[in-house]
């Protein structure tokens, strides 16, 4: 898979490309991420890629055409590669949209600096708008990057023996179970019982249990759009029962 990104900032990129899976998979070839200035395609002696906002205000606002350009030129190696913008006021990215963007055979990331981008922008150039989420970052450098990690890892080959993206909790839609290693008593806190068994039904069970009892308690609105099982749903029931019985105990 091939990601294109433009930024003013390509140096950004680079070491979190240069560190562990990803800098694997791209020895592997099987991924790549070409970073291009969009100063590049700016004119004039400054190379300017930003101007001030018609009607007046605060900020600096990214002007079209280097952007036009760009993606143009971009597009002649890659037709078929969507055009994603970063942007706070973009559509919350989601594991599912990791999963699926992971099955295009290219991407390019439009990275915003100042106030934000020029309308025109959006209309005829963008395929579509992401925000990785409801907090405010200095541009969307650090978001595409976030992207390209979580989209590479679902990439057939990249997470080698670490583990598989189909196993992650996120994608049956629940949070996931506490993990324990050595030493059995750390602190003075025990590893739990069930997990030093060998019962490998019951530590199943119980991990189950503990799945739906963290997304209960911290994250109950992923429970909305779940996939449970009868023995699921049963267990969650029995859940939800004693957490109203701790309430009124406290
Ligand atoms: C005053 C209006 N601001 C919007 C909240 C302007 C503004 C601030 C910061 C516009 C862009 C930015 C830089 N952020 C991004 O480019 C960005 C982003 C983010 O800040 N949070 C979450 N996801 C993303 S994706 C791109």
């Amino acid at each position: 898979m091939i990601f294109d990104v433009l930024t003013l900032f390509p140096g950004m990129f680079d070491s979190p490309l240069q560190e562990s899976i990803l800098a694997r998979a791209i020895k592997q070839g099987l991924l790549e991420v070409r970073t291009h200035n969009l100063r590049d395609w700016a004119e004039g002696k400054h190379q300017t890629t930003d101007d001030t906002p018609y009607g007046g205000g605060d900020g600096m606002v990214m002007k079209p055409e280097p952007i036009a350009r760009a993606i143009a030129e971009l597009k002649q190696q890659a037709p078929s590669a969507k055009v994603l913008l970063m942007s706070p006021q973009g559509v919350p990215f989601k594991q599912q949209h990791a999963r699926e963007l992971s099955r295009e055979p290219g991407l390019i990331f439009l990275c915003g600096r100042y106030e934000g981008f020029d309308e025109r922008v959006r209309q005829t150039l963008v395929d579509v708008e992401f925000s990785i989420g409801d907090f405010v970052l200095t541009g969307g450098e650090l978001p595409a990057m976030v992207m390209i990690d979580a989209i590479s890892r679902n990439l057939p080959g990249v997470l080698g023996s670490s583990g598989s993206a189909e196993t992650d909790s996120f994608v049956d839609g629940l949070l996931e179970y506490p993990q324990y290693t050595r030493p059995a008593v750390f602190d003075g806190m025990q590893v739990p019982e069930i997990l030093l068994s060998g019962n490998h039904g019951k530590i199943a069970e119980w991990r189950r249990e503990q799945q739906l009892f963290r997304t209960l308690q911290r994250r109950p609105e992923l429970l909305d759009n779940v996939q449970l099982s009868d023995q699921d749903s049963v267990v969650l029931e029995r859940l939800r029962k004693e957490t109203e019985i701790a309430k009124t105990i406290r």
